[in-house]
């Protein structure tokens, strides 16, 4: 069974309900608006029709990720050697967001000349295959796929978590234990770019000028950003863990279609999809020739010159506003709780 859904509640909306909300006349909002938050309280349909206005824990989650990036640069150094050493073949694992963030982690590694790096979503671990160690992300510590292949592996590991003494922490051979970039929104922002600030960090990278130039992210207008009508999301090398993150961020948070590809591959047909009033989003540089072909479709084009962990930190942004258009509380997606748990 897939825990996903609270039990019986937010996952089917019977005739009933449609009709009394219809005579309600909220039916515009049904489609998109969760009636069940994750925790099995039910939402009143006055809540459900408005825009959503509040400051939420995903607000102040991403506004906190400067800081959080500079509690992650002072502690870098003393968890180096919990970490992979130069050289050892590495299997990074994870769920979701942490599968996207171990994604980013093996282009940065591989690119910095670490060593080979390999990347897994839970469920698709290959146990035939001969590591030195696996990197496992989990901010909840309970995620199923994640605890089953740490429990049957027997190859060292360590694990990234929020949470100590989670189910993670038991079988991992290490534990790093992340407490303070955890959060109370189900969506992941700080937790995600925490700890991929972590092993940037241990890869070479100086986050203390991404922690000054995140302010710039979060202070910065999204401008036409919020009205566009659809999302593709570009990167090459490491930053395609980022476009497949921020893809993730607006389809969960805003249920709002984005997709999410390498650069050159967005030519081999999803660029069919480019038009006005759609943005296509690059992380990091990408083919001019290509960019030039964006901007011919009549899409609104976005890139940057930022660091692109600091893009994305505008891509969480652009998710949280536009959720709260289409009058939803990015805090508490439809049908996703904070830890996915299969029985
Ligand atoms: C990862 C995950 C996220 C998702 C939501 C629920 O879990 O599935 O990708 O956005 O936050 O959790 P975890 O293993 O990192 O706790």
């Amino acid at each position: 069974m897939i825990q996903r859904y609270p039990a019986g509640k937010g996952k089917v909306l019977s005739v009933n309900v449609l009709l009394h909300l219809k005579k309600r006349k909220i039916v515009q909002n049904f489609l998109t608006f969760p009636l069940s938050s994750p925790y099995g309280q039910p939402m009143t349909p006055s809540t459900a029709v408005a825009a959503f206005t509040a400051e939420t824990h995903a607000d102040r989650e991403i506004a906190s990720q400067p800081e959080v990036w500079r509690k992650v640069a002072a502690v870098a150094p003393s968890l180096a050697g919990l970490l992979p050493a130069h050289g050892e073949r590495v299997a990074a694992v994870g769920c979701g967001s942490s599968w996207f963030m171990s994604m980013a982690y093996a282009g940065v590694r591989e690119s910095a000349g670490h060593g080979e790096t390999d990347i897994y979503a839970g469920s698709e671990f290959n146990y035939d295959r001969k590591y030195d160690r696996i990197v496992a992300i989990s901010r909840s510590g309970t995620t199923t796929e994640t605890v089953e292949l740490l429990a049957k592996t027997k190859i060292p590991s360590v694990v990234i978590t929020g949470v100590a003494g989670s189910p993670v922490t038991e079988h991992a051979t290490e534990s790093i234990i992340l407490d303070f970039a955890d959060e109370e929104s189900v969506v992941q922002t700080r937790w995600a770019t925490a700890v991929l600030g972590l092993l940037r960090a241990h890869n070479g990278t100086d986050l203390l000028p991404l922690a000054d130039q995140c302010e710039l992210a979060l202070a910065a207008d999204l401008g036409e950003l919020p009205n566009v009508e659809q999302f593709s999301f570009l990167g090459r090398g490491w930053t395609i863990g980022l476009a497949n993150e921020a893809a993730l961020k607006t389809r969960e948070a805003a249920q709002f279609w984005a997709e999410a590809y390498p650069a050159m591959d967005y030519r081999h047909g999803p660029m069919s999809i480019a038009q006005k009033g759609r943005c296509t989003w690059a992380f990091g540089a990408i083919d001019k020739k290509l960019e030039e072909e964006i901007i011919a479709t009549g899409a609104l084009y976005e890139s940057s010159i930022w660091d692109p962990m600091v893009h994305l930190v505008k891509a969480q942004r652009v998710a949280i506003a536009l959720a709260k258009k289409r009058g939803l509380n990015p805090d508490y997606p439809r049908g996703l709780n904070r830890s996915v748990i299969l029985n």
